[in-house]
């Protein structure tokens, strides 16, 4: 390490006590004012923990024009649901409200319908049947800070998921009001958000009419037990069980019934993953066939350990995580302490439903000094494997792999 770098190290680590900062990390001209930050394990990782924004406790600062907040990781080890507080936050444009009238907010159903709703809030609370649902809310881009090659996008680790308790009314009982037209094909969202300049293309998302009317899909009021957060999508957001989190329009004010398939930017271009097995192709790989991302695959974590962590020999360490199944159950999880050489079924925690994170739990004692290379593996209720080695495309969708831990017993 050089001088020059040598002093910009010191003066930047006694303002951040950001113990671990590299020298290459440096760079970024903010951090001199960051109060905390953290080192996520990949390229540009350095992170600033941020407190500045409302509804929301400490998260890791990704961008704050239209915000991107990753959780924490540590947060998943408390409890199987995330915090309102704690939970991730993704913006795609830069106007979004930020006070919302309850009273004058409505929701409108349009397009190829038998008749057009105007739904207050109070509407959708006391004519439509009330439900709830456990279930995962991720970004598509969730992980992608891990793509080998890096791959553009919003660099985030682990942390761009989140699971919650949704209550709302069904989105088909809110179709089946207005009377969706024979002929009718998709539906699409629209939130309250929009470009700055005129140019953008509004974020819209859409749904076939089959998949919005399979009972499930709901627009929710509450996450928790309490009102949507306004970074979350208050007062209303559509939750998609199973699917990735671009499909859950926030903000959502406008439903449009269309029988035509929609061919706007975020639907034909944004959000397209290569027509393969995971979602996988070699770097390079031409001419591959894409599709609008859809259902999540399952993944598993470990909460309680991290990277690097010191065990004791001979002493019986609990292991523990967070595993999901995607869009269906999880069905097993397996522990392997020895690089995958051998696995044990974890002990699974409390089920809340197909879509929603479960825990799992198992132990192992080392009992020799060194290096051991831990492993968890999910598969769920269809038959769906995490697979041994990442898959790769462009856009950084879809990661997933064996997730593995190097910890070292002494
Ligand atoms: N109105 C609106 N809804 C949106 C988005 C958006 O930019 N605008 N982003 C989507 C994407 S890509 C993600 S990952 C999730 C994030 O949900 P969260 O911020 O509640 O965690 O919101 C989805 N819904
Ligand atoms: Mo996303």
């Amino acid at each position: 390490m050089n001088d020059r770098c040598d002093t910009r190290r010191r003066r930047v680590l006694q303002s951040l006590m950001a113990g671990s900062a590299g020298c290459l990390a440096l760079g970024l001209p903010r951090l001199t004012q960051a109060a905390n930050a953290v080192t996520l394990p990949f390229e540009n990782g350095l992170r600033e923990l941020t407190t500045a924004f409302p509804q929301k406790g400490e998260m890791l600062l990704l961008r704050s024009r239209p915000p991107l907040l990753e959780t924490p990781f540590s947060v998943f080890d408390e409890g199987v649901f995330t915090p309102n507080d704690r939970f991730f936050v993704r913006w795609h444009l830069a106007s979004i409200p930020t006070r919302i009238d309850a009273r004058s907010f409505r929701m409108k159903v349009r397009g190829s319908v038998s008749r057009e709703l105007d739904l207050s809030l109070d509407d959708l609370s006391r004519k439509f049947e009330r439900v709830e649902i456990a279930a995962v809310n991720q970004c598509a881009g969730n992980s992608r800070g891990f793509f080998r090659p890096r791959v553009a996008g919003g660099e985030w680790a682990n942390g761009a998921m989140g699971n919650a308790v949704w209550t709302g009314v069904r989105l088909r009982d809110i179709l089946d009001r207005a009377g969706v037209k024979p002929g009718a094909v998709q539906v699409r969202f629209n939130g309250l958000d929009t470009g700055v300049i005129a140019d953008t293309p509004d974020f819209v998302k859409t749904l076939s009419v089959d998949h919005a009317r399979d009972g499930e899909v709901m627009v929710a009021f509450a996450m928790n037990g309490k009102p949507l957060p306004l970074l979350n999508g208050y007062p209303l957001r559509l939750v998609v069980p199973g699917w990735y989190s671009t499909y859950w329009m926030k903000m959502l004010d406008d439903i449009e019934v269309i029988d035509a398939p929609d061919t706007n930017f975020w639907m034909a271009k944004a959000y397209q993953i290569p027509d393969t097995p995971h979602a996988d192709v070699s770097p390079g790989q031409t001419n591959v066939k894409t599709i609008p991302i859809g259902a999540m695959v399952p993944r598993s974590f470990f909460t309680n350990l991290g990277d690097g962590a010191v065990l004791d020999l001979n002493r019986t360490q609990i292991v523990r995580g967070i595993a999901f199944g995607g869009n269906a159950g999880v069905r097993e999880v397996l522990f392997s302490h020895d690089n995958g050489t051998s696995w044990t079924p974890a002990r699974l925690g409390r089920d809340f439903g197909k879509y929603s994170f479960r825990r799992w739990e198992s132990q192992f004692s080392p009992r020799q000094g060194g290096q051991y290379v831990l492993k968890v593996k999910a598969t769920n209720t269809e038959g769906i494997v995490q697979p041994d080695t990442p898959n790769w495309n462009a856009g950084g969708y879809m990661r997933n792999v064996v997730e593995q831990l190097n910890v070292f017993a002494a």
